[in-house]
This record gives C-alpha cells, structure tokens and sequence, in this order.
C-alpha cells in the first residue's frame, strides 16, 4: 500500500470575484464583443503534479473543484481511506491525500483551483475543512467547491455552506446512484440539481414523442467548477430571477462533454448560464462552449465570450402535447420534424445578489 495515487494537476486561476458587482451590461446575441479575460499564473508551490510510484496500477480520475472566498486560508481537503474521517475517527482514519491550507498571499483568495488525482478501486471520504467553522460562503465573498468523477462526469458532490467541515463517502470505480429527492422539495439530494419531472400520457407513461424538447451540449474548459445554469419559466417581469426554476445543472467536472435533453411542457422560458468568474468557458488551458436545442437542432451558441457573471437565452416552446389518444392512434408522427417555434435574445446583466 504505498503511493496510490498520482497527483495529475494542479491548476490555479486568479480572477478576482465578479460576484455582486452592481453595473449592467446588454449584449446582443450577434456581438463581437471579446471577453477581456485577466488571468493570473500563479505558481503552485504547494500541490505541484507528481506522479505515482506505481503508474502501473489501474486508477480512476476525480476531480477536486474549488472556488475560494475571501478567506482561503481558513480552507483545506482530505481524502481518507474508507468510510471515515480524521474529523470524528481521529485515530482509525487513514489519510490517503490532503491539502494544505491555501495561502491567500499565493493568490488563492476568490480564486479558482483544479486538483486532479487518480484514485484506484476503493472506498474513500472526501472532507473539506473550514478552520474558522463558517465554510466558504457566503458571508465573505461566495466560494464552492465540487468532486467529480471524470470518467463520467458525474458530480459526487459539491456544497459551499457548512460549518466546521463536510464529508462525503464514496467507492471507486464510482458508479452513479438513482436520483433521488428524499424531503420532495423538487431538489435531488446528491447534485442539489432540479430534475424536471417526465411528461406522462393520459396512461401514466413516459411520454414517447415529445413536442418541446430542450437540448443543451456542454463542454466544460478546465474549471468545471465554476460552471452552472438554470432552466427558468419566463415571468411576466421578465426578470429571470423572478421564474420558476425548471431544471438545473453544474456545477462540472473539467474538460468533458455532457448533453443533456429534457421534455418541457409548452411554455415561455429562459435559459440561464453561470460563470462565476465571469470568463466563461475560457480556461487556462481550454476553451469550451455550450449549445442550446430546440427538438434537436441548434439555436444558440453562447458561454465564450461572457464578461459578467450570467447571460440567459429566451426559447418559447409552443407546441401543445398531443393528447394520449392521438398519440397511440398516430404513429406517423414518431420521426416526424416538428420544429418548436423560438425566439432567441441573450442578454448579459450582472445579476444582484
Ligand atoms: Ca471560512
Ligand atoms: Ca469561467
């Protein structure tokens, strides 16, 4: 039981917090508009990459997103063998991996970082501590973290408020749980995502051919982290704040492709997209971008050249579901092109928290 696992990256990026800022900006959808993107290297002395002594043995990348607040030497994470931490099972927990504190003066405060380990199979706790018990967020700047399991995507968790600290146990090869939502508060319990629910026939089934369907293709850059969005109901304010959530998404795991497709019933609504360092999908090493579908074909590419914290995108779903009946005695409609009428405006405004 030597070194298991190897320390692939480490990546940090500076850019001070664009959280809260109150100015207002509008882009249209056809703006040529550059981000002017203002990252920082910053060298890492602390987690610098190493490579294991066995390089051999077969292991399975996670990823260790962090957003940090104003205060990021109160912020540290472990990663111990077995079900257990160093928290409540100080003599029994084994530490497999832990980082320091992160020194606001190595540029860490309200910065982004990116660990990449690879862990083989096993059962382990991830922990992350806040030394002065009031987590990352939010009284002091809104910081977050996220483990993901790179081979899939797949959040194992993320938070940003907690006290002390908080903890997760997982197995290796990781292998995705239902969704669940154990309270019903519509928030499923291990992403804190919203999942919409499926449109049923007059039966009780899944609807089969669905006549609004969303779409989104999304390549992370390499900080997944600071990615999320909302799919919202259009209100009568037209503020997206004031929409029903319908979905969510995010935060990611770093340089992957996700695609997600949900069944909507007809409707006006707002597509909401989040960078929380305001760069979008810019990294330091990669770019990525997001696409927005409506009944599959593409009408919106966004996420690359954002200079604030949000940009939405309105889509209008207007197809009323045929009723149970028509569907079970109309098969020609199965395969048939129906394009969703939509209409398409972004606009970037810092949101006000
Ligand atoms: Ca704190
Ligand atoms: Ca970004």
């Amino acid at each position: 039981m030597a070194k298991q696992y190897i320390y692939l990256l480490a990546l940090l990026k500076v850019i001070a917090s664009c959280v809260g800022d109150d100015t207002m900006g509008f882009t249209s959808i056809n703006d040529e508009n550059s981000s002017s993107d203002a990252v920082a290297t910053v060298p890492d002395p602390t987690l610098a990459p190493t490579t294991s002594a066995s390089p051999t043995e077969t292991c399975y990348r996670i990823e260790i997103g962090l957003i940090f607040d104003e205060y990021p030497g109160e912020t540290r994470w472990e990663i111990t063998k077995g079900r257990r931490n160093t928290i409540d099972n100080p003599d029994t927990a084994v530490v497999l991996k832990t980082s320091p504190y992160y020194d606001p003066n190595n540029g860490y405060e309200e910065a982004s970082e990116t660990h990449i380990i690879c862990l083989p199979q096993g059962k382990y706790t991830f922990t992350i501590m806040d030394r002065n018990k009031d987590g990352i967020c939010c009284d002091n700047g809104e910081g977050r973290y996220a483990l993901t399991y790179q081979p899939t995507g797949e959040i194992i968790t993320h938070g940003s408020e907690f006290e002390q600290y908080e903890s997760v146990s997982f197995v290796i090869p990781y292998e995705t749980p239902p969704l669940r939502d154990s309270d019903g508060d519509g928030i499923e319990d291990r992403t804190k995502n919203i999942i919409p629910p499926m449109i049923l026939t007059d039966d009780g089934i899944p609807l089969s051919n669905c006549e609004n369907e969303f779409g989104l293709h999304l390549e992370t850059d390499d900080y997944g982290v600071e990615t999320t969005w909302e799919l919202r109901e259009r209100s009568t304010t037209d503020k997206y704040q004031d929409g029903k959530v319908v979905a969510s998404g995010g935060p990611y795991t770093s340089d992957f492709t996700y695609d997600v497709e949900y069944c909507l019933y007809p409707g006006k609504y707002t597509f909401v997209f989040y960078d929380w360092q305001c760069d979008g999908l810019i990294g330091k090493e990669l770019t990525g971008s997001y696409t927005l579908k409506v009944n599959g074909k593409d009408v919106h590419t966004g996420g690359t050249d954002m200079t604030e914290y949000w940009e939405e995108v309105k889509l209008d779903f207007t197809k009323e579901q045929p009723d149970a009946a028509t569907r079970s005695s109309s098969s020609s409609q199965i395969g048939m092109s129906i394009t969703a009428v939509f209409s398409v405006v972004i606009i970037s405004v810092i949101a006000s928290m």
